[in-house]
This record gives structure tokens, C-alpha cells and sequence, in this order.
């Protein structure tokens, strides 16, 4: 096998923090005697370490050091062409039945799976250094908090985890000796990068992750999607509780009254941008402020809904981030970030498509070949991405570290759809609002490797990260619901519809508070809106529209309702609640009947 990363030899002092976890060891031990690896680095998460890793990296061509004066303390790095997205159809759920999983998710048996992956680890780190990677996921006094550590023979996953995950001493002292403790046992091994040996599988009965094969983040970041999502919302079932697809934001009116909003979208389809949200100018007084950007944990206290956001870092989409699209993106990624497949100007500097000002002349595309403005490819991937810590958001909410969580007043589902699916509107009740977030759909996008723009049905933004029977998750969310006083109100948002002309009716972005305005308003019940057979929409004076330059033409179509498209929408609610083969729970058919009847009233 072509050694893709080469071993490092580390000065005393830096790679040696040792845990003193009996379990902890007997298990990197394990994996040790299993992979053959030249020598063990145990991170401890110090900036010394980093700059050694960082120095060791660049010296490797794992990444290339950006212009200090124009982007400090940053770095590009360039994956492998055949590793620039997730990969679905090599991301397994192995528990011990094929419907724990359920009719959603890829399932292989556990121990055969578990030998096969033993089989591709065998001798897979020899002359590479394996690094053990200590993490906690959440802010360290949350009850919801756990613990993780990741086995990995790659540095970009190291230095990436420092900045995703709270890494180093902070996991190991709260791991402590207890050989009992729980924790998530994460094996990354690159191999030899190759699409025919990648996988991502989960033993979520085990808590225990393994990955081949691949060095993109979703893959491989195991904190993030594989733990905080697919492990954790299985863990969240048993322990009542749930982890979710979602940003968090708070919203603060001129009158200081503040407001929680969790948002489910499925990949690339605008969390980072809603969470970074900045009020136009109309909208003298209004803050928004993020909690997370991709991932919610949520759990139930005095009959509200509380979320806190499991990261501590941002690794998000890079193409159409400019200062008039998302100015705090642009400000949290000037600094202390690593670029994945972004182009490289020749000074020093990192370009992509929709950066603000004109493109370079000259450039370096992702795949390292030069580029112009005429050049036919793309500078940059469209899945290209940011890796920053979320302290160099200017809008970091100043709840983030809260150990309880931040109360959640609504929640939001959205999806990419080019049509039928108006702007916004609001479910009638909880279970309602499940039905919407389980009927959701949206076009895909480059975030997971396959065809882009084809609608798919995603229930919640989950489809690619619930870690068990997707009929057992709809019924989770509608026992929560039983839980809840004073539930948070469930909304329905969409950001592409598109007009004849095949552009967006809608101008997105910072005008996405106008949306969001509304929502607030109908949590403090002063919002007017009529009564629709989706649910409440908001009338053509509900949503304030001052100094916004749309047609009335085009609010009204971003508000239309056509019955015609809804028929064939409620047709393709029940094909795919058929496909699940019996395990979606008689509420949400009854749902379905509800919202059709709706329509014949
Ligand atoms: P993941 O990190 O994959 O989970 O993506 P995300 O949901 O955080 O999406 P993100 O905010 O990074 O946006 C993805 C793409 O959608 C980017 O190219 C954005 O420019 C674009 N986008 C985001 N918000 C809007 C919007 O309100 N309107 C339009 N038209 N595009 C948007
Ligand atoms: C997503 O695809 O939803 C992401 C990027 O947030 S990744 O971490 O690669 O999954
Ligand atoms: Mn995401």
C-alpha cells in the first residue's frame, strides 16, 4: 500500500501526554497491535503541539501556508479529486438487526463487517504515525456532554479536530480512570485513499466508529456527523433526548425580548448562512446571534425544549461566501482556518467561486492545475470548505458555552425546492410539525458524493445521519412532543423557489430575517397570519417587506399555494411513507389524511 502519510517524530514533551485510562489504553493498544503503526502521538490538544503538527504538515505537503499578511495563521489544504464529498453509499449502520437500522440506512451484520474492516486495518499504519485524539463533544458542564477519541493515522484530521471538537486535556480529565466511564471509540485510517476501500461504519450498540478509506471531513471528523449525529441519535433515543440536524440562532428585538431557533436543512442548503444571518438595515435593533451551525443536542427541562451545540468549530461550505452574502463567515474565516480545495492565488491568497471582487487573473485550481478566468472548470470545488473555531464568529451568542442549553421558541424545516413549497409557513401543532419535517424534501447538492439537483425526500435534514430505524425516530420525535408544555412552534421555510425565468424568487441571505421576523412574531402571538390547507401562511401584510425591492408578483408566488403541485406533493408524501414499509407510526398517516382533506374543504 502507497504510504500516504508518512510517520513524524515528535521532540520530547509534544505527542506524549499518555491517558491514564486502563480501557482507554488496552484499546489504542488494540488497535496498535492491529495496524502496525511506526509510533503512537497521544495529542493533548496544546498549541505547541499544533505548531508542531502544522510545521510537520507543511514540510509533507499536507498543507500549503497561505500569505501570513492576507490570511493568518492559515493553511490550504488539497484532498485527493476522488475524496471531496460524503459517501452514502459507503456509510453503514451496523447494528445487530438489519431493522434497528431501518429501510433508510445501508446495514451490514457486525461481526462480519467488523472483520472486514479489521482485515483493510491490518498493517495499515506501518510507517505512519497513529495519532490519539482526545475530544469532548459540548460545553463541558452539559449533562449532555460526551466524550470521544479518535484514532487516526492523518494530521489534517488532527489539526481539524482541534478546531471542530474541545481536543486534548479537557476529554482526558474528564474521561478520568474510570474503566467503566463511556466514550466513543472512533479508527480513521486513510489507507490508500482509494473509492473501492472507503468506509464509514457505526456500532452504535458498541459506540464505536470505523473509517477507511477517505480523508474528507464528514467522513472522517468522526466527531461530527458519525458521533454527534448517527451514534448520538441513536444514544438520544435510549437516553431521551434528541440530536439533530440543525443550526441554532438567537434573535434579539430592538426591545430586548430574545428568542431561540433551531433549523433543520439538509446539506448545503443554508444552515451556516441562517445561523450568521445579519439583519438589513431596516431592521434597525435586531441581533442575531449563533449557538451552532450544523448540529443541535436538545433535551427536555421543565417541559421546554433546550439545545446546546455539540461543536466548537464551523467546517462549512466555501463557494458563494463573500461579505455581501455572509459578512461574519467572511470574518470568522479571515483568520486561523484551514481551506479544503479552495484555489490558491499566486499571492498566497485563497479564491473561489462568488468570493467578492473580480477572480484573479492567474490561479491554482483544487486540483493544484493552473486556471483562468477562461478556464472551463470550476477554481475552487463546490463543495470546497472552511474549517474555523466558532470564537471568530463577531455573532457568537454569548450562551454557546451554556451547560443547559439555550430555549428553543421554534423550530424550523427547510428544504431546497424549486417549486410547490411556499416561503414559509407554520405547522398547526407538534405533531403536525413532525409530519412536516418527516415529508421534507430537497434537491441534493455537492455535499455527498452523486447526482446534484434531484429532489429526494430527507426527513428533518436526517436521511444521511439518523443512526437507526427511521420509523423509531418519527415516533421519538412524537413521544418529545408528549414531554413538552410549551413545545417550541414548528415552521416550514424555503428559501429556491424559483420563477418562470428559472431564478429565485427570493433574495435569501441577510433577508431571510424578514422570514424570521415572522416566526418571532408568532411565537410572541402578535403575528397575523391565514389559515391554509399546509397550515398558517402569512398574509400579504404579515410579513414586513419595507425596504426590500420585490415585485408583489413575486411574494405572491413565493406565497401561492397551487393544488395541482400539492396533489402530486401529497402523492409523494405517501410513496415514500409506503417505501418505509410499515414503520412510519399511524399520527403522522393520519397527518397525511388531515392535509389531504384540507385540500377537498
Ligand atoms: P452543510 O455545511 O453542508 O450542512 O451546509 P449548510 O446547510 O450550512 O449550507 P450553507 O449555509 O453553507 O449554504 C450552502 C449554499 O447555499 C451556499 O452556496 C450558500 O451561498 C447558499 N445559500 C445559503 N443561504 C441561501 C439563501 O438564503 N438563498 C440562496 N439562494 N442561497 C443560499
Ligand atoms: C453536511 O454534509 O451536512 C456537512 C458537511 O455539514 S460534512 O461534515 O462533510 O458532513
Ligand atoms: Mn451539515
Amino acid at each position: 500500500m502507497k504510504n500516504t502519510a508518512p510517520a513524524i517524530f515528535a521532540p520530547d514533551g509534544i505527542g506524549d501526554t499518555k491517558p491514564i485510562n486502563q480501557a482507554m489504553l488496552d484499546w489504542v493498544h488494540e488497535i496498535g497491535t492491529l495496524t502496525e503503526p511506526e509510533n503512537i502521538f497521544w495529542c493533548d490538544g496544546s498549541e505547541r503541539e499544533n505548531e508542531f503538527l502544522i510545521a510537520e504538515s507543511l514540510k509533507q505537503n499536507v498543507l500549503i501556508k497561505l500569505n501570513e499578511k492576507k490570511v493568518p495563521r492559515s493553511y490550504l489544504h488539497r484532498s485527493n479529486p476522488n475524496d471531496v464529498a460524503r459517501v452514502e453509499r459507503f456509510t453503514f449502520i451496523c447494528t445487530p438487526t438489519k431493522e434497528e437500522a431501518g429501510p433508510t440506512n445501508n446495514w451490514s451484520e457486525p461481526a462480519e463487517t467488523y472483520s472486514k474492516l479489521h482485515g483493510l486495518l491490518k498493517g495499515a499504519m506501518r510507517g505512519r504515525t497513529m495519532f490519539v485524539v482526545p475530544y469532548i463533544m459540548g460545553p463541558p458542564d452539559s449533562p449532555l456532554t460526551k466524550v470521544g477519541f479518535e484514532i487516526t493515522d492523518s494530521k489534517y484530521v488532527v489539526l481539524s479536530m482541534r478546531i471542530m471538537t474541545r481536543m486534548g486535556k479537557i476529554a482526558l480529565e474528564r474521561l478520568g480512570n474510570d474503566p467503566k466511564a463511556e466514550w466513543n471509540r472512533g479508527v480513521h485510517s486513510l489507507l490508500d485513499v482509494d473509492p473501492a476501500r472507503r468506509f464509514i461504519c457505526h456500532f452504535p450498540q458498541d459506540n464505536t466508529i470505523i473509517s477507511v478509506g477517505s480523508g474528507y471531513g464528514g467522513n472522517v471528523l468522526l466527531s461530527k456527523k458519525c458521533l454527534a449525529l448517527r451514534i448520538g441519535s441513536y444514544l438520544a433515543r435510549k437516553q431521551g433526548w434528541m440530536a439533530e440536524h440543525m443550526l441554532i440562532l438567537g434573535v434579539e428585538s430592538p426591545e430586548g425580548k430574545k428568542h431561540y431557533v433551531a433549523a433543520a436543512f439538509p446539506s448545503a442548503c443554508g444552515k451556516t448562512n441562517f445561523a450568521m444571518l445579519i439583519p438589513p438595515k431596516h431592521f434597525k435593533g435586531w441581533k442575531v446571534t449563533t449557538v451552532g451551525d450544523d448540529i443541535a443536542w436538545m433535551q427536555v427541562r421543565d417541559g421546554r425544549l433546550y439545545a446546546v451545540n455539540p461543536e466548537s468549530g464551523y467546517f462549512g461550505v466555501v463557494p458563494g461566501t463573500s461579505y455581501k452574502s455572509n459578512p461574519n463567515a467572511m470574518k470568522s474565516i479571515a483568520r486561523d482556518s484551514l481551506y479544503t480545495n479552495v484555489a490558491l492565488t499566486d499571492d498566497g491568497d485563497v479564491w473561489w467561486e462568488g468570493k467578492d471582487g473580480p477572480p484573479p487573473a492567474h490561479a491554482i485550481d483544487w486540483r493544484g492545475n493552473d486556471w483562468t478566468p477562461e478556464s472551463k472548470e470550476k477554481a475552487a470545488h463546490p463543495n470546497s470548505r472552511f474549517t474555523t473555531p466558532m470564537r471568530n464568529n463577531p455573532a457568537l451568542d454569548s450562551d454557546v458555552e451554556e451547560g443547559k442549553g439555550v430555549p428553543i421558541s421554534a423550530i424550523i424545516f427547510g428544504g431546497r425546492r424549486s417549486d410547490t413549497v411556499p416561503l414559509v409557513y407554520q405547522a398547526l401543532d407538534w405533531d403536525h410539525g413532525v409530519y412536516l419535517g418527516a415529508t421534507m424534501a430537497s434537491e441534493t447538492t455537492a455535499a455527498a458524493a452523486g447526482a446534484v439537483g434531484q429532489v429526494r425526500r430527507d426527513p428533518m435534514a436526517m436521511l444521511p445521519f439518523c443512526g437507526y430505524n427511521i420509523g423509531d425516530y418519527f415516533q421519538h420525535w412524537l413521544d418529545i412532543g408528549k414531554r413538552l408544555t410549551h413545545p417550541p412552534l414548528i415552521f416550514n421555510v424555503n428559501w429556491f423557489r424559483k420563477g418562470a425565468g428559472g431564478k429565485f424568487l427570493w433574495p435569501g441571505f441577510g433577508e431571510n430575517m424578514r422570514v424570521l421576523k415572522w416566526v418571532i412574531n408568532r411565537c410572541e402571538v402578535n403575528g397575523g397570519a391565514l389559515q391554509s390547507p399546509l397550515g398558517w401562511l402569512p398574509g400579504p401584510h404579515d410579513l414586513d417587506l419595507e425596504e426590500l425591492d420585490i415585485d408583489h408578483k413575486c411574494v405572491a408566488e413565493l406565497l401561492g399555494i397551487d393544488h395541482g403541485e400539492w396533489q402530486k406533493e401529497i402523492a409523494e408524501h405517501k410513496k415514500f411513507f409506503d417505501s418505509l414499509g410499515g414503520v412510519v407510526p399511524q399520527q403522522l398517516l393520519s397527518q397525511r389524511d388531515q392535509l389531504a382533506a384540507r385540500f377537498t374543504e
